[in-house]
């Protein structure tokens, strides 16, 4: 129903007709949950090397060549030529760092298979850092990331292809995807790399989410409940001063 049917309803219609809308937005409102829950497991790398699979090199004792990641509390000095920087999820906590090789379609992050509602609209997000590097470099490139799911076990699907800005070494950047799950009821996640340069295609990454909400926009998926129960509010507040006016 639409909102000014709704609050014409609500001012002029019977009261019988206010209390039964009054039940059912009762009901709609208390069906939506207070939070959405990220569902993938360990998103914020907090539990470390953990959660997760890479088609790069887990290195945690440091960092030799191209294709090689580890999950660290700062991308400096894993390789010294990387930036010193704080997290995303509370800045002294871990994050995913790698250096990224310049071939196309390699896996740098890709979740377990994960149990999701059919029919259902999904943010696929994660913020991400150039890390390369606390100086300038002739020839400092873009890490790219391809957002890429596979619902059901089925074919991979592309969902976009995100640039994390170049010449900003150290500043994270929140980026974001969304899909309808459709008829699926499970979901792979995938962070693909989409740079085929070597140089500056060096990255940290952190605060992976798969939710109904955006956290990189900031949407909260209840806020259309949330605005016609303020309406509503206002309405009643403004008739119940009517009233008293009138018994007045
Ligand atoms: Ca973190
Ligand atoms: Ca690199």
């Amino acid at each position: 129903m639409k909102y000014y049917k709704f609050v014409y309803y609500l001012v002029l219609g019977s009261g019988a007709m206010r209390i039964g809308l009054a039940l059912a937005v009762a009901a709609a409102t208390a069906a939506v949950p207070a939070t959405a829950a990220n569902l993938i497991t360990n998103g914020d790398f907090e539990a470390g090397n953990t959660g997760f699979t890479s088609g790069y090199a887990y290195s945690p004792g440091g960092n030799s060549t191209e294709g090689q990641y580890t999950v660290r509390s700062n991308p400096f000095p894993w390789n010294s030529a990387f930036v010193s920087r704080g997290d995303h999820t509370t800045g002294t906590g871990l994050m995913y760092v790698g250096n990224g090789a310049p071939t196309l379609g390699d896996i740098v992050w890709q979740s377990s298979t994960i149990a999701i509602a059919a029919n259902t609209n999904y943010f696929f997000e994660a913020f991400a850092m150039n890390v390369c590097c606390s100086f300038v470099l002739p020839g400092n490139s873009d890490p790219n990331f391809t957002f890429r799911i596979s619902l059901d076990g089925g074919a991979p699907t592309d969902l976009a292809t995100l640039t994390i800005p170049a010449n900003q070494a150290g500043t994270w950047f929140g980026l974001s995807t969304s899909f309808n799950s459709g008829t699926a009821t499970t979901v792979q996640l995938s962070l693909i790399n989409a740079n085929n340069l070597r140089q500056g295609n060096d990255f940290a990454v952190d605060d992976i989410t798969l939710s109904t909400r955006s956290v990189v926009n900031g949407v909260p998926e209840p806020s259309s409940w949330a605005m016609l129960l303020a309406g509503f509010g206002a309405v009643g507040g403004l008739m119940r001063r009517r009233r008293t006016v009138a018994a007045a």
